[in-house]
């Protein structure tokens, strides 16, 4: 990627897309295109066309998505499936129509089967039944990836797509019914301490285990492998270790300074009993995460709930 190359980070305004945006500008590409969605729709067909045809961007990063938690995924199902898919038709179909030199498709590990081994290799895509909780993300998701082959293999787009864990980091969504775990249990210890609660309520079981990366680290690898990766099919993005949500309850607990107890609701879905990565072709193409999990939760803790409060 040429620093002068004209790049569109689609969904600069989520949590993965300004990441995104922060390490381009940090690596002295200054040449961006960003649209919020009220400048440029994304689930629009004719927007999309009119944006490609003018911008002509060099690369794309499509990291614009409805994302959200467990309950998120498992409420507005039809928006999940519909606005992912639309999403992705329009970009990676118009990317090719403008001759985009690569465009990077971000997927999920939600992806692979509930009941894959562990830790998931990339081959175990389409090997049995997905999670029911995400499982129309998951499907949508499952198109991008089969859709930027497809373009590759008719058209010859150089399309790739990566397989992010489960995210933390600024710009993160903290609406307690529509976030994922991290930023729930930071926002509901510090508020419990704050309010001077005993309790504090966490969804499932706690045994569900779970890996986490901090999104500084993504864009890390997103921006390398940009330029180092151009094969079909997907590389999984992660730490390559994951922890139980019952012990990352207590280390945000910790980290938080909350003092009562922990009350587990079983009325709360746990969802995936695992799903870590494989991480081995990722480290193979040499690139490795950075950011431990204790100190990427106290940053994100002190950066949104005590710099914002000061
Ligand atoms: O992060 P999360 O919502 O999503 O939940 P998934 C992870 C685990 O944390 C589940 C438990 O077992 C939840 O029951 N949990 C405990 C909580 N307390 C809370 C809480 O207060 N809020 C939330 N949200 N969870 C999503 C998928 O799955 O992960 C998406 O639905 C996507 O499609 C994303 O793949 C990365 O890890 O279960």
């Amino acid at each position: 990627m040429e620093k002068e190359a004209k790049i569109f980070v689609a969904g600069h305004k989520g949590m993965v897309g300004s990441a995104i945006v922060r390490k381009l500008k940090k690596e002295g590409f200054n040449n961006l295109i960003v649209r919020s969605s009220s400048e440029l729709d994304l689930r629009n067909q004719e927007s999309v066309k009119g944006f490609f045809q003018e911008q002509k961007p060099d690369y794309v990063f499509l990291a614009a998505a409805k994302v959200g938690g467990i309950i998120a995924n498992n409420s507005y199902r039809a928006d999940f499936i519909y606005e992912n898919l639309a999403i992705q038709n329009n970009v990676i179909h118009y990317a090719k129509e403008a001759g985009v030199k690569k465009l990077m498709f971000l997927g999920s590990s939600c992806i692979y089967p509930k009941l894959a081994p562990q830790p998931l290799k990339e081959e175990y895509l389409l090997t049995g039944p997905l999670e029911p909780t995400n499982e129309p993300y998951a499907i949508a998701k499952i198109a991008g990836i089969k859709m930027c082959d497809a373009y590759r293999d008719q058209y010859g787009c150089n399309f790739v797509s990566v397989m992010p864990t489960n995210l933390y980091g600024p710009n993160d969504n903290y609406d307690l019914q529509k976030s994922h775990v991290l930023p729930a249990l930071l926002r509901k210890f510090h508020e419990a301490k704050e309010q001077g609660k005993d309790v504090v309520e966490v969804w499932g079981s706690g045994t569900p285990l779970r890996e986490f990366l901090h999104v500084d680290d993504l864009a890390d690898a997103c921006v390398y492998l940009m330029q180092t990766y151009n094969e079909p099919g997907l590389v999984n993005i992660g730490v390559g270790e994951d922890i139980s949500i019952k012990d990352l309850a207590l280390l945000v607990k910790d980290i938080v300074g909350f003092e009562g107890e922990l009350h587990f609701d079983a009325t709360k879905p746990d969802g995936t009993p695992r799903k870590l990565m494989d991480v081995s072709k990722l480290h193979g193409l040499g690139w490795k995460a950075r950011i431990g999990l204790r100190q990427g939760i106290t940053e994100v803790y002190r950066q949104h709930f005590i710099t914002e409060t000061v």
